[in-house]
């Protein structure tokens, strides 16, 4: 049986998709739960697990089998979101961006040639990819970009930085983002061992350990024009892959959220002071009810998002409010849970630190809390306050 589920909003679920859930929460308590404190620690992330998770069905989800997917519904991938991040929120990173970040352009503005070369040993953990959006002057404005593809015979030469590159150097292909001749931004498929192409690991991360971090540089990196994605044009392409993103970010918050609650009231309930548990004292209690709550509102607002997903009627700031709303409320749960530990909860023995910690990261990464803050209310009052 799984955790925390207050309203019982897993019975919402269809038996396939709760049966996903349940193997892969088994898989990762197995296979990454007892070791995820010391990947942190040493800052690595575990690539041994990279074809398990292929075999998992977490890489590319819910795209079709057709391409390797495994046609799970929305809520099925989001499952998967949520159980990856109950672990650490690296785990779900890897996962998402493969999935959301580079399998989603290349199904959604690839070619059928390149979704058949790619899509395939993208989803068997056989390639990695990471996406390069953000440079170093500066993530929220993606439309200011300064990375630039020149035309040059029977391809383009690109040239420019990104910055805080997921997977970076774990990657055999680069989804880059770069600006034409014209200033139209388009996707190109860069393979990584391409001359000119350099990723560089960020070291000294005090968040977000057990994932791999990097810069990359492109000095005229020549690539086919097969390797451009045809469909994409503007900033619109590689926005609407964040919306795949984000929408998964909304679910795994809420996993994040489920196992700080879950430590923090293991320990209330065995912490004895002036001789009875903590957790029968009120104000522990109050912050406990505080988590439950909030996780309820998260798990309803994930659900709701996966049911307009399926329908076709998602819009992007309705998925800016999930992922601001729920990834906001599990890092104030860290940080609660961390403090009913009390010393203990500086630590890595326990989990808590290490959530918080991470969950600073996801409140900054696909979109701050105050940029999404800025679309919806951009959406709501119809004045644009960026
Ligand atoms: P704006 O005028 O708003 O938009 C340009 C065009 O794009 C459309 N659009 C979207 N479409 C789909 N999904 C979205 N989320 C979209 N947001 C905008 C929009 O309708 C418009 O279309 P059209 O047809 O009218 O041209 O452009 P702007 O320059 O004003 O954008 C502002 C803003 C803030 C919305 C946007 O730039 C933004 O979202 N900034 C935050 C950047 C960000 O989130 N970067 C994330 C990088 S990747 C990452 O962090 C990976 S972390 C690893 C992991 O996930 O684990
Ligand atoms: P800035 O954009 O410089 O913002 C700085 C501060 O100013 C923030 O508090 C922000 O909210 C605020 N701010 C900005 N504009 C406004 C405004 N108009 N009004 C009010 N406040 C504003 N990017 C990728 O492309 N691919 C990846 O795989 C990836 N992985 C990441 C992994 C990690 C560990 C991290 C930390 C980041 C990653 N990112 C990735 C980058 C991430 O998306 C950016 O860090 C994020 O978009 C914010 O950009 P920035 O850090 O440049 O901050």
């Amino acid at each position: 049986m799984l955790g925390l589920d207050y309203y019982r909003v897993w019975d919402l679920f269809t038996p396939e998709e709760r049966m996903a859930q349940e193997e892969a929460r088994r898989f990762l308590e197995r296979e990454a739960a007892p070791h995820i404190a010391s990947w942190w620690e040493e800052g690595t992330f575990p690539r041994q697990l990279i074809p398990r998770f292929g075999e998992m069905g977490f890489l590319g989800a819910s795209l079709p089998e057709a391409y390797g997917g495994a046609g799970l519904s929305s809520a099925g991938y989001g499952l998967l979101m949520y159980e990856l991040e109950r672990i650490d929120s690296g785990l779900r990173s890897f996962a998402s961006v493969q999935s959301s970040l580079v399998m989603y352009p290349i199904f959604r503005y690839g070619s059928e040639e390149q979704r058949q070369r790619f899509l395939p040993p993208l989803s068997r953990g056989e390639m990695v990819g990471c996406f390069g959006l953000t440079e170093p002057d500066g993530g929220s404005d993606p439309g200011s970009m300064r990375t630039v593809a020149r035309r040059e015979g029977s391809g383009w030469r690109i040239t420019g930085r990104k910055m805080w590159i997921t997977n970076g150097n774990l990657a055999h292909i680069a989804v880059v983002w770069a600006k034409d001749e014209e200033g139209i931004i388009r996707g190109f498929i860069v393979p990584t061992d391409r001359p000119g192409f350099t990723a560089r690991e960020v070291k000294h991360k005090m968040s977000l350990r057990a994932s791999v971090t990097s810069e990359l540089i492109l000095e005229e990196v020549f690539v086919e024009d097969d390797l451009r994605l045809p469909e994409a044009r503007g900033l619109g392409a590689p926005l609407s892959c964040l919306t795949q993103a984000r929408y998964g970010i909304a679910w795994g918050a809420a996993g994040a959220l489920e196992a700080v609650f879950q430590e923090a009231l293991e320990f209330s309930r065995h912490r004895i002071t002036f001789g009875r548990p903590i957790a029968a004292r009120q104000l522990v209690q109050e912050k406990l009810v505080q988590m439950v709550e909030d996780h309820t509102s998260s798990l309803l607002r994930a659900w709701r998002l996966a049911q307009l997903k399926d329908a076709g009627t998602l819009s992007y700031p309705q998925v800016s409010l999930a992922k601001r709303a729920n990834v906001r409320a599990a890092l104030k749960a860290a940080r609660v849970a961390r403090e009913i530990l009390g010393g203990s909860g500086i630590t890595l023995e326990y989990r808590s630190i290490r959530h918080m910690l991470n969950l600073e990261t996801v409140d900054t990464y696909e979109g701050t809390y105050d940029i999404h803050t800025l679309i919806v209310g951009r959406d709501v009052t119809g004045e644009s306050a960026f």
